[in-house]
């Protein structure tokens, strides 16, 4: 189905079962059996489900219907007003978490800062009052470029308890990607840092935020959080304010607004196959139900845990999963700024040791990462008060969660391996650690309220042991409530591909038991270290280049990365292309996330006779395999052996 094959052919002929212990499951949240009542429950009778769920949160007004389903569109708790930012952070006051640490930060450089639930509340409401008096209002958008620092959580949580939209862009993002987004988005205000460190170094957020700005006359204010103390060149007065100067001299009390539970609390940017990255847009209530129930049972959150989700904000498991969903339970969490290999590829184990981490989140590409630099290095560290681990943003191959689990959990800890997207706001499978055995590689079980299946392209279902189309049969809470200023493209993309069903874009297995193994992309979306990048964005990118005529890119199979990015280009007449330029030039125009590992130059690219690139056989001439497949509707078979040739075995 995708290049992945081979891949997911090792995933497929695993059969390892690996159960959690007695010891884990005597004291799970959430048993087999109580799974299994409540997943019923959550399909069958879905009111009194979500009522008892959304019960244990603070609305201001109840709701007077669970959901309102106007295929494509969703209202969740329809009537009811709510703020996500008071049940993260009044609600744990009032309920005597005050004193609970519920922020430990550590810079890269080894500064520590630590926040308890009380302290949280009044830096956010600080920053509330600070953004009402920039006249930010609510549902106006606000753009954020930011370091992980603790001023990035407190000014999401600071927009949501106003009520005005966040937009997190993902600091590694370049000038024009940024700007786009800004763009996109019409934000009146952008909050980012002179700095932040990334491998020692200070990466200058405000020189980009600066450019940007030239390209957005949207703005009114740039906020700027003072992080590294790197002097800062130019600055617009009038324009550019210092994030201590506003926020610092204001109140520490604020009201939190009362939302309706469908008001808009965050757009976030992510690619899709074609065209320019979409901005997924989440709302108040059901995300809020969403992330608060998913935390609690798939990380089994106990009163006493240390959990630590090493995404950054900039991507949706930092939203629902550093910020959002553990603040929501009241959970510490540790938010670390840097690079997993600063000082030295012993950070991570470092921080679990010195903070006493018991539950740690992160992705399959780091934990490839670690594993080629050898068990020794995690071995001198203390890694006993580890006791669940979770694994998110890409398939996992079975030996790098064999790893994990023996090396890092001490065959002690579960490994949730958790699939869900940007669209789907929370964990949609997994397998919950304490009720259910896993296999490592496959995702497992749907969580409440979602129902999975898998079907052809025509809409038909598939049965047991069989491979498809991942689908989702009913709307869920924390579902995408659209496509930023593109309804069309939200209902084209979820809910137009297969008729009355959410199309994932993922390709899946299922197997006797019900347990899902994800396969990896079926649409031209690559998978590059757990991120997501569109073929057509790169391409783009490319021929934007005045040496570029053609490009076409595909993702080849990466051993630490997952996927590389691989891109074939034609020359434009008169010109000499430099592959190394036009490396720099992906990352100048998107961010060094999408640049390019290898750039061939071709003399021309396999196409069909009406013109269509066939990427297919350009992901096998890129892995160095043979050609496989029906090459006769190609307008020209023999351009795949000159491309062959092209490419070092
Ligand atoms: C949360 C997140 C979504 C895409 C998704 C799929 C891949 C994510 C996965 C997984 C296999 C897992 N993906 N988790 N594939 N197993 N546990 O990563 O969101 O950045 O939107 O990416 O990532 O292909 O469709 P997002």
């Amino acid at each position: 189905m995708t290049h992945a094959n081979d891949h997911i052919d090792a995933m497929l002929h695993e059969t390892r079962v690996i159960h959690p212990s007695a010891e884990f499951q005597a004291q799970a949240r959430v048993s087999r059996e109580e799974y299994e009542r409540r997943y019923r429950q959550s399909l069958d009778d879905p009111d009194t489900f979500w009522s008892e769920v959304a019960g244990e949160l603070h609305w201001m007004e109840p709701w007077t219907q669970l959901l309102d389903w106007q295929e494509p569109h969703a209202q969740w708790f329809v009537g009811a007003k709510t703020n996500i930012a008071y049940n993260a952070l009044d609600r744990q006051v009032q309920r005597g978490l005050g004193d609970k640490r519920a922020i430990i930060w550590e810079g890269e450089d080894g500064e520590i800062k630590t926040y308890t639930y009380a302290e949280l509340l009044r830096e956010v409401s600080k920053a509330a009052n600070a953004l009402e008096e920039l006249g930010v209002q609510p549902g106006d958008r606000v753009t954020l470029y930011m370091p992980l620092v603790p001023e990035a959580a407190i000014a999401m949580l600071a927009c949501a308890r106003i009520g005005a939209v966040h937009s997190v862009v993902f600091g590694g993002f370049s000038v024009a990607a940024l700007a786009e987004r800004i763009n996109n988005a019409q934000s009146k205000l952008l909050i980012t840092a002179d700095a932040g460190y990334r491998r020692g170094k200070p990466v200058t957020l405000k020189v980009n935020a600066d450019e940007a700005a030239k390209l957005a006359p949207c703005l009114e204010h740039v906020l700027v959080v003072k992080r590294t103390g790197t002097p800062v060149e130019w600055w617009t007065e009038g324009r550019d304010l210092w994030w201590h100067d506003v926020v610092d001299r204001q109140s520490d009390q604020h009201q939190a607004a009362a939302l309706d539970s469908e008001h808009p609390l965050f757009v976030l940017y992510t690619s899709g196959s074609t065209g320019t990255p979409k901005g997924v847009q989440h709302t108040t209530g059901g995300y809020m139900v969403g992330t608060y129930l998913t935390t609690q049972t798939v990380f089994d959150l106990q009163d006493d845990d240390v959990y630590w989700c090493t995404a950054d904000i900039g991507w949706i498991t930092g939203h629902s999963y550093s910020v959002y969903g553990p603040l929501l339970n009241g959970a510490t969490v540790v938010m670390y700024e840097g690079a997993p290999n600063h000082p030295d590829w012993g950070r991570f184990w470092d921080i679990v040791q010195r903070h006493g981490v018991t539950i740690l989140y992160t992705a399959p590409t780091a934990i490839r990462a670690f594993m080629q630099h050898g068990e020794e290095i995690p071995g001198s560290y203390d890694l006993s008060s580890l006791r669940l681990l979770g694994s998110v943003g890409e398939p996992i191959n079975p030996e790098a969660w064999m790893w994990y689990w023996r090396v890092i959990g001490g065959e002690r800890c579960p490994v949730v391996d958790t699939w869900w997207q940007t669209e789907t706001g929370s964990i949609m499978l997994t397998t919950l650690p304490g009720a259910f055995p896993s296999k490592p590689g496959s995702a497992g079980l749907p969580m409440f309220g979602v129902e999975p299946t898998l079907m052809t392209h025509d809409g038909e279902e598939l049965g047991p042991n069989d491979g498809g189309l991942l689908v989702i049969k009913r709307p869920w809470p924390s579902m995408l409530r659209t496509v930023y200023g593109d309804d069309e493209r939200y209902r084209k993309s979820y809910w137009g591909e297969i008729q009355g069903v959410y199309f994932a874009g993922d390709g899946a297995r299922r197997d006797e038991d019900g347990y899902y193994t994800i396969v990896g992309r079926v649409d031209d979306v690559l998978n590059v270290s757990g991120h997501r990048l569109g073929t057509m964005e790169i391409e783009s990118a490319l021929v934007a280049h005045p040496s570029v005529s053609e490009a076409a890119v595909v993702g080849k199979p990466d051993p630490v990365k997952g996927e590389c990015v691989v891109a074939f280009v034609l020359v434009q007449d008169g010109h000499t292309a430099d592959p190394k330029e036009l490396r720099a030039h992906v990352s100048r125009e998107i961010g060094a996330l999408a640049r390019p590992d290898s750039i061939y130059i071709a003399d021309a690219l396999p196409k069909t006779r009406s013109g269509k690139i066939m990427r297919r056989f350009l992901r096998q001439v890129a892995a160095g395999q043979p050609i496989q497949g029906d090459t006769s509707t190609l307008e020209d078979p023999a351009v795949l052996d000159r491309l062959a040739a092209t490419v070092p075995a």
